[in-house]
């Protein structure tokens, strides 16, 4: 069952597990002050924002971000950038578990094979878009509505094209992901990020690609 995609004012959710459950990959510091601090200011902003326009208040994340055309010229870029932010990092949490080793799934582990040749093929191509990203920005694994994987990479907060595309999951690579545990070294960050991966999550947005209404 869906439930009514949410709208101003947008709410904080809480971690789906403890500060401390993904760590030695991610330390507590590192998760509290993306979470609660970085991840927060995107839905304070946002909300600001959407305070001064009664109109937009029954839009969902997905709505305003795919109809920035039709938003007011001033607010474009705050919307773009905040609700952005808000839509990648619940899915950059949500997507993620205690590293305790999961393999890929059901029909998104046949689909990635199918797609990338291999589950290690696919790895390094996502590797690669993550720790290749020049500046801030995300590195998505994405499905088209028919079940076709892309790997895709956006700046700043910035999403992909949520009307072509379904998101999986996605990597944050803005130093505030990791810098406070790994300083410059992003690689070692996104390497330790597959051992994240929720694939059971990954899989169930896999199947329910067609009926998508958020993250
Ligand atoms: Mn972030």
């Amino acid at each position: 069952m869906k439930m009514k995609a949410e709208h101003y004012p947008f709410v904080m959710r809480p971690l789906p597990y403890e500060y401390d459950a993904l760590s030695p990959v991610l330390d507590e510091q590192t998760l509290y002050f993306h979470h609660d601090k970085h991840y927060k200011t995107y839905v304070d902003n946002l909300n600001a924002i959407l305070s001064n326009y009664p109109q937009l208040q029954q839009l969902s994340l997905k709505e305003l971000l795919t109809g920035l055309d039709q938003l007011p010229p001033q607010e474009k870029t705050g919307i773009r950038n905040n609700g952005g932010g808000v839509y990648n990092h619940e899915l950059y949490f949500d997507a993620m578990k205690s590293p305790a080793g999961q393999d890929p799934v059901g029909t998104l582990s046949e689909a990635i094979i199918r797609d990338f040749g291999s589950y290690r093929r696919w790895q390094e191509l996502m590797e690669q878009a993550a720790v290749s990203k020049f500046g801030s920005g995300w590195a998505w694994l994405l499905t088209d509505k028919e079940g076709r994987l892309s790997i895709v990479q956006t700046a700043n907060q910035d999403v992909p094209d949520l009307t072509e595309y379904v998101p999986i999951f996605l990597v944050d690579v803005w130093e505030h992901a990791y810098y406070l545990q790994y300083q410059y070294r992003r690689a070692d960050y996104v390497s330790g990020w597959f051992s994240l991966i929720n694939w059971r999550k990954a899989q169930k947005r896999y199947e329910e690609r067609s009926g998508h209404t958020g993250p």
